[in-house]
């Protein structure tokens, strides 16, 4: 971090700031020129808050040179990481399919899903339980009788699950669930990141709506500092000026967090665009980018769909993306996970 300090300032106050910074255990690399004096601050600045450091009156400005992240950061852990959930492999090569409903409705549904979705290729059930839903007069979901129907379909096949997480109250109904989402909307839930971080459970950490990847990486940050390194990045879209498509898929989030993170990190294609028709193509993005899988919905009825109808593929649909999704993951030397 570099701190550029403001011209003709008095030395006991310059004094009083680079004592503050030796508190804190920093080494400075102090340079005077004619008119500006700068310091460079040597150690671990993941702490220093610029805000504070902006507090001092001698201070003009604050820069910083290294990312606040530090846990998630590829420099400290040059290799890929892999996070092993029921015998599945993500991330470093290993590519996953997460197929299922926006929300679970009945055992019925979530079950004739759960074998479709399993027959074509996908090695983990999706289904949300606990609906974030911008109206609080749309459907909110089945909540825990539908973690229930979710554990039932996995009993029924074997598929894992990965389901939304709404408050850290809930957290003992999701002992059995294989894969805990952190939705976009809770993406800077600092509690709930916090006990997430305690958990120890595998998260999927999907990317809020207008954060920066420094804020999603941070978020992530927050789950390795309560203890737990399972952590997958799910981009999802981000809002622009654009209002033909519900998000836009930021493909560059992929190799952006490649080179910045060692963390698996995968593409939800349908909260990106909202439309089933750009499924498939956002799939193959994805796939060319260098991600390591896809969450997408399917449902046994979009028509009458409780939720997110429009984007969701019908199971026939499904199973025609799932081919090429297979195709091509081989062409770019991927391994499809379940073996
Ligand atoms: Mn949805």
């Amino acid at each position: 971090m570099i701190v550029i300090l403001k011209p003709n300032s008095e030395q006991e106050r310059i004094d009083r700031l680079m004592q503050h910074f030796k508190d804190m255990g920093l080494a400075i690399h102090y340079s005077q020129g004619e008119n500006t004096t700068i310091f460079g601050l040597v150690g671990d600045t993941t702490k220093l808050d610029e805000g504070d450091i902006m507090a001092y009156d001698v201070v003009e400005r604050v820069q910083r040179v290294s990312e606040p992240f530090k846990a998630v950061n590829r420099k400290f852990h040059p290799e890929d990481t892999v996070i092993e959930v029921a015998g599945r492999k993500i991330g470093a090569g290993y590519f996953n399919v997460m197929a299922g409903p926006c929300s679970v409705e009945s055992e019925a549904q979530i079950v004739e899903v759960a074998e479709a979705v399993k027959k074509a290729g996908a090695s983990f059930l999706r289904g949300g339980a606990f609906k974030p839903r911008t109206s609080p007069y749309s459907f909110q979901g089945l909540e825990a009788e539908g973690l229930k129907l979710l554990l039932e379909a996995k009993r029924q096949t074997g598929l894992p699950i990965v389901t939304e997480i709404m408050s850290e109250k809930h957290l003992d109904l999701f002992a059995d669930v294989d894969i805990i989402q952190l939705g976009a909307r809770n993406m800077q839930n600092f509690m709930l990141l916090k006990e997430l971080g305690a958990s120890g459970k595998p998260i999927l950490l999907k990317r809020g709506l207008s954060a920066t990847m420094e804020e999603f990486l941070m978020a992530a940050e927050y789950i390795f500092a309560g203890g737990n390194t399972n952590v997958i990045l799910c981009e999802r879209g981000i809002r622009t000026f654009e209002k033909m498509i519900r998000n836009n898929l930021d493909i560059s989030a992929v190799p952006l967090a490649k080179t910045l993170s060692h963390l698996p990190i995968i593409i939800d294609p349908s909260h990106a665009a909202g439309r089933r028709d750009m499924v498939q193509p956002l799939s193959r993005a994805a796939i060319a980018a260098g991600a390591d899988g896809l969450i997408i919905e399917a449902h046994n009825d979009p028509k009458h769909a409780l939720c997110d109808g429009a984007q969701s593929l019908d199971l026939p649909q499904f199973d025609t993306v799932m081919a090429d999704i297979k195709r091509r993951a081989a062409f770019e030397g991927r391994e499809m996970m379940p073996l």
